[in-house]
């Protein structure tokens, strides 16, 4: 807790799901001692959080920004734009990440294509590039990339999302290669079921299906994505958790989920 005291932590996707609850345990983990830029599409959230954070955290520093990771050209001003005690970022979390349909190869939305891909893949990576140079000046930082179980094995009727996430895992690992010579470290996160409005936007609102996906499980939550990227990210500076794949205890791949 005491080597994130004062660490500034950019949070993609922060207005619900994993980048709220990561957060939240940024806050906790240093007793308010931190300064967090939230960025999303959904600026409302985004208040509510930094009000709410106001009472919780008094000592918390707080910079909201409505960002949407797809809108690339607007990645590197809205870096620009910040605030001076915001601009020497620490952590980059790339939370930023949706699932939108289960169609198969053939019947997929042109819309939905682009939709994943642009703000998994190429958000991901625009906002990787316009950080980078912040870590390389001062030869520290830490990229954190939320990936997933679907970037290590793919399932049917999740082809366009699987390639997103095999995406996301190789641009993390070329970054991490290319960083060897320095302090920065890349961190891959890859979780399954997390139960957070994911399912809800893979379904298009269909809360029914959404809900079945945790149904007779013990899901995990955000705040356990959250909890572990505090505890990667505050590991002594020359350990790198580089690549975990973190399930419930229910799950064992995308196939093998015990409904009991
Ligand atoms: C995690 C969700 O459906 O691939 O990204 O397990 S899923």
């Amino acid at each position: 807790a005491e080597r994130l005291a004062g660490k500034t932590v950019f949070i993609t996707g922060a207005s619900a799901g994993i980048g709220q609850a990561t957060a939240k345990e940024y806050l906790d983990a240093s007793n308010g001692h931190i300064k967090l830029i939230l960025a999303a599409r959904r600026l409302e959230k985004l208040q509510q959080i930094k009000d709410q954070v106001a009472k919780d955290y008094p000592t918390a520093q707080v910079h909201i920004g409505k960002l949407d990771v797809t809108a690339i050209d607007t990645i590197k001003p809205f870096l620009d734009k910040l605030p001076k005690e915001f601009q020497d970022i620490d952590i980059l979390i790339n939370n930023a990440g949706k699932a939108l349909g289960t169609e198969k190869v053939g019947n997929i939305a042109d819309k939905d294509i682009e939709g994943m891909f642009n703000t998994n893949v190429l958000g991901l990576i625009k906002v990787t590039q316009a950080v980078l140079p912040i870590f390389k000046k001062k030869n520290a930082g830490d990229v954190v990339n939320l990936a997933s179980v679907a970037g290590r094995e793919p399932y049917p009727g999740g082809s366009i999302y699987c390639a997103t996430k095999h995406a996301v895992k190789a641009f993390t690992e070329s970054l991490r290669m290319e960083l060897v010579d320095t302090k920065i470290r890349v961190i891959c996160v890859d979780p399954g079921n997390v139960e957070t409005e994911f399912s809800m936007v893979r379904f298009r609102g269909d809360a029914d299906k959404a809900k079945k996906v945790y149904e007779n499980t013990k899901p995990l939550y955000a705040e356990d994505i959250g909890d572990f990227i505090v505890y990667a990210t505050s590991r002594d500076q020359n350990t790198v958790i580089a690549d975990t794949l973190i399930f419930s205890s229910n799950q064992a791949s995308p196939y093998h989920i015990y409904r009991g």
